[in-house]
């Protein structure tokens, strides 16, 4: 699939807004899949298809996730989280990816998982400094991404994690684990 192919069919699920961070994050993955020696066309269709379900409704996320072998956890969770997993699944089904790297790119987008592959790490870190956003430290993650995408991650968690506490959300269980893998597999370099 090419990527105006992938693009027309992401267009329809998205709104206005959310397709230009799309296109964002496409930029920004490829660049950093460039940088740190990724696949580029990888990192492009997962980038493209990464909020894919963000828009569907609650309801239907809650089935998919029900009926289809998720971590159930996931549902005491923010709805926020849900899109990432039920959107790697929409896009096996929907749209016939089946490149199980850019699935997990995909269904790792928001929480990240404690082994995360390059692929995972650029999509969160696309995700998290493409061009449109702005709010508090996306700065300094942008420069730390052109250096160390490890750091970068960390300190996007770092971030991520604080917002949640100060608005005393619960943090999921993969959020913390991502953390802490890259905190001490950075202590034992
Ligand atoms: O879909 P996007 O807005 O582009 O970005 P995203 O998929 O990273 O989603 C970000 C949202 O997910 C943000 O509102 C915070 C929320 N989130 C991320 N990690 C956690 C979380 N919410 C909870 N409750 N727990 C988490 O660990
Ligand atoms: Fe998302
Ligand atoms: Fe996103």
């Amino acid at each position: 699939m090419n990527r105006h192919e992938a693009l027309e069919i992401v267009k329809k699920q998205l709104t206005e807004h959310r397709y230009e961070h799309t296109i964002g994050v496409m930029e920004t993955a490829i660049e950093l899949a460039r940088r740190y020696g990724e696949d580029e066309k990888k990192a492009e269709l997962a980038a493209i298809f990464h909020d894919y379900a963000k828009f569907r409704p609650k309801e239907e996320m809650k089935q998919i996730i029900l009926e289809q072998n998720m971590p159930k956890d996931l549902l005491s969770y923010h709805s926020e989280l849900w899109h990432a997993p039920v959107g790697a699944y929409l896009v096996r089904t929907e749209v016939g990816i089946e490149d199980e790297e850019i699935l997990n790119a995909i269904r790792y987008h928001t929480s990240g998982r404690a082994e995360m592959t390059l692929l995972d790490k650029i999509v969160y870190v696309a995700d998290y400094i493409e061009p449109g956003r702005i709010f508090p430290g996306v700065d300094e993650v942008r420069e730390l991404a052109r250096k160390d995408l490890d750091q970068a991650l960390i300190r996007a968690l770092q971030n991520t994690i604080q917002f949640l506490l100060k608005k005393n959300q619960p943090i999921y269980p993969d959020t913390i684990y991502t953390y802490n893998a890259l905190i001490i597999n950075k202590k034992g370099e």
